[in-house]
């Protein structure tokens, strides 16, 4: 009678191997949005549109799917945990996508934090920031930020998605 020993089971390939892991592993791209984002469909329609940060959520994971990518979607109030996510992307992300909201105008630290996480970044604005005051047209994190995308509402984050999809392709 045959008998077999069960060998422990080898790690995936993908675990092991850095050349399969970018070939095989889906891409993980944090979404990150800034403080009063969480009002979005409650104020300021005229501005920026009737859709809920849950219906953001749903556009970018509907197309990240559909480009073979995850998402890591969150928003916060906080400067410093902002900032904290940028980190952690570091370890965790193949990019980000990131609308500061208004600490684009005065945030010197996440635009540090921006400048050192070495990935691929895009900013996304969901109103025109350029017809609106004088103080939103200047951001700090553009100078981290390899695209910025403005004034088309949420397709903005989808036209960003696409991008990053595109740029992690051609890094390959
Ligand atoms: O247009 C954008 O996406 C902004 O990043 C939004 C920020 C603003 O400070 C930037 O200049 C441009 C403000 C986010 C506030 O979001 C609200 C949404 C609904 C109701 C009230 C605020």
């Amino acid at each position: 009678m045959l008998s077999f020993t069960r060998l422990p089971r080898a790690p995936p390939l993908a675990e092991t191997n850095p050349v399969c892991y970018r070939l095989c592993m889906t891409s993980l791209i944090y979404v990150l949005n800034g403080p009063n984002l969480n009002l979005l469909g409650t104020r300021e329609p005229e501005i920026y549109g009737a859709g809920t940060l849950d219906d953001l959520e749903t556009l970018c994971a509907e197309t990240a799917e559909g480009l073979g990518l995850a998402i890591e979607f969150r928003q916060t109030n906080l400067e410093g945990e902002l900032i904290t996510w940028v980190q952690e992307a570091r370890q965790k992300a193949a990019a980000i996508v990131i609308n500061p909201a208004g600490y684009s105008h005065t945030s010197i630290a996440l635009m540090d934090a921006l400048l050192s996480v070495e990935l691929p970044v895009i900013e996304v604005h969901i109103s025109n920031v350029h017809t609106r005051e004088k103080f939103r047209h200047h951001s700090y994190v553009s100078r981290a930020a390899q695209g910025v995308i403005c004034g088309l509402g949420f397709a903005g984050y989808r036209l960003a998605l696409i991008a990053l999809s595109d740029i992690l392709e051609e890094d390959q």
